[in-house]
């Protein structure tokens, strides 16, 4: 008899989630908590059993692109994988998109949906990348007040009926700037009554999407992101043809690579504007802000899956006569990992929590001063924590961690993109500047972080109390000094990530 390694296995990611359920039970009241649980257990169940399976049997297949037909028509038809196909009707009939919209707990449907967002996405190959911009695009469109356009597509984009729901695109980057946005070259054509789109865009993500936001100068328009319009655009014609949209190649991606990622020119797109002629990109920033979030629970969602297959292998694994779950240095490597994990889901919650009351109107002006602050350091921090701690899974494997049929590295590949995309951690360092120039949101965070200080009762987290409080001096500090001298300031973004992060150490204690 030969010996036999049992892989790692996963059982209902909701029932085995302690952080997630012990932090659900804390901040929702019973009743909600009740009714949530339903459709968490329900999702965690479906990750790790059916969609799990499928994601490790569909492994090999990857999104196609068929340019032309056998008869010289041009067609641009995108073919799936059989994983994205099922994930798109799970995720209407689930309301993954949709429980925020639909607001039955207030601002806490919002926490509600991060939380199934957070459970469905480690089993659907990056099929959040659609739902992130698709919540982006509703929330984007709510708040341009354009009542056209609200009720053409929001009904569509919040839907639990998997017939009738589209995802949306978010169609900004072009060959001048992933992250200068300003330097975009496709322009806007009047034309009765509406607008033609002329450009290239050079990373289309969920090119499958039924309709899509992106920016585009208007003829005469000054140079800048300020000269910048935001378009809505539906993709194809009542035939299913592409309107005017030319796919030139899908992308050839370390990871992410069922999401069918395009290069695409717009030859004379039909578009409307969203919300007036200029300011484009402040007028797409609510989007920004929501897949900036998604970023985040997609990164603590990824963390939490590699953990979980570790974990469960720990027991499993012999070696030098005992499990690895009994050797104290693995112990030791896996309890760094999961308290990096916890941190990083607090604070993701946090900013989900925050966003919840903004967008029912209950956030306090400090809250909301806060959240501006927040999103993009809880974006830049837990992205760079997916990575590491993918990586330090991908090595408490092993060898098998190396290995591409036991399903880990694209654990790797998927989450090194999270710090790419949606705001490299450099440009959200500047985009923490712009939060904190002129207002109070420093303050707003030195209050935050001092108020969950002043709950600690617990002896032996005196000393991560102490840490924290000295960080955020370091930092506060820092910042003071910086802001005399005049200095760069994305290191202001650092020490303030620093400090929350020590913070939030101290709320998982
Ligand atoms: C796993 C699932 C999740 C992810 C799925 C994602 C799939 C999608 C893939 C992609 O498309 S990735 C590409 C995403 N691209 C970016 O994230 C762009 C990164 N670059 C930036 O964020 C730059 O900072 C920015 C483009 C915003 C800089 O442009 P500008 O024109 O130089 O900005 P400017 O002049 O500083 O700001 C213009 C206005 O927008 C200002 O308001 P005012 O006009 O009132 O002064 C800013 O305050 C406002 N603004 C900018 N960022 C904001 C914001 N407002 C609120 N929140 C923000 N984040």
């Amino acid at each position: 008899m030969h010996f036999q390694q049992a892989p790692p296995g996963l059982g209902n990611q909701y029932y085995d989630d302690r952080v997630l359920r012990s932090y659900l039970a804390r901040v929702l009241p019973g009743d909600v908590l009740r009714e949530a649980q339903e459709s968490l257990a329900e999702m965690g169940r479906l990750a790790g059993a059916e969609l799990y399976e499928l994601q490790l049997a569909d492994r090999l297949n990857e999104p196609t692109l068929t340019q032309w037909d056998a008869w010289g028509n041009r067609v641009d038809k995108i073919e799936l994988t059989a994983l994205w196909r099922l994930a798109e009707r799970i995720a209407a009939e689930h309301g993954v998109v949709a429980t925020a919209y639909e607001q039955k707990h207030g601002s806490l449907s919002r926490l509600h949906q991060c939380a199934l967002a957070y459970l469905f996405t480690p089993s659907t190959d990056i099929y959040s990348c659609p739902l992130a911009m698709t919540d982006g695009a509703a929330r984007t469109l709510l708040t341009s007040g354009n009542q056209m356009l609200i009720e053409r597509a929001v009904p569509h984009l919040i839907t639990r009926n998997a017939n009738e729901f589209w995802t949306a695109g978010q169609w900004m980057t072009e060959l001048t700037g992933g992250s200068d946005v300003g330097l975009s070259e496709t322009i806007a054509k009047e034309d009765a009554g509406g607008f033609r789109l002329y450009g290239r865009k050079w990373f289309t993500s969920a090119v499958t999407s039924q309709i899509a936001l992106t920016l585009a100068r208007p003829e005469g328009n000054p140079p800048g992101g300020r000269g910048l319009a935001l378009f809505y655009l539906e993709t194809r014609d009542e035939h299913g043809r592409p309107r005017n949209i030319e796919i030139n190649r899908l992308k050839d991606k370390l990871g992410t690579r069922k999401v069918p990622t395009a290069e695409l020119t717009l030859a004379g797109t039909p578009a409307q504007l969203v919300k007036g002629t200029s300011d484009g990109v402040r007028n797409i920033a609510p989007l920004l802000n929501i897949t900036r979030l998604w970023n985040g629970i997609s990164a603590v969602a990824l963390m939490r899956r590699g953990l979980a297959l570790t974990s469960d292998y720990a027991h499993k694994r012999i070696a030098f006569g005992a499990p690895l779950s009994e050797k104290p240095l693995h112990r030791d490597t896996l309890a760094g990992l999961e308290a990096e994990a916890e941190a990083a889901f607090h604070l993701a919650f946090f900013v989900a929590e925050l966003t919840g009351r903004s967008e029912i109107g209950e956030i306090t002006d400090d809250e909301a001063l806060l959240l501006r602050l927040l999103t993009p350091v809880m974006k830049l921090t837990t992205g760079k924590q997916a990575v590491a701690v993918a990586s330090e899974v991908l090595e408490t494997f092993g060898g098998a961690g190396y290995v591409e049929d036991t399903g880990l590295p694209v654990l790797l590949r998927d989450s090194q993109v999270l710090p790419i995309w949606e705001g490299t951690t450099n440009v959200l360092a500047l985009d923490v500047l712009r939060a904190l120039r002129g207002s109070d949101s420093l303050k707003q965070f030195e209050l935050a972080v001092t108020s969950c200080l002043e709950t600690v009762r617990e002896s032996r987290l005196a000393d991560a109390a102490r840490i924290t409080r000295a960080a955020l001096d370091h930092a506060t500090s820092w910042l003071v000094e910086a802001e005399r001298q005049g200095r760069r300031c994305s290191r202001q973004a650092r020490g303030a990530s620093l400090s929350l992060l020590a913070a939030q150490w101290n709320w998982h204690c």
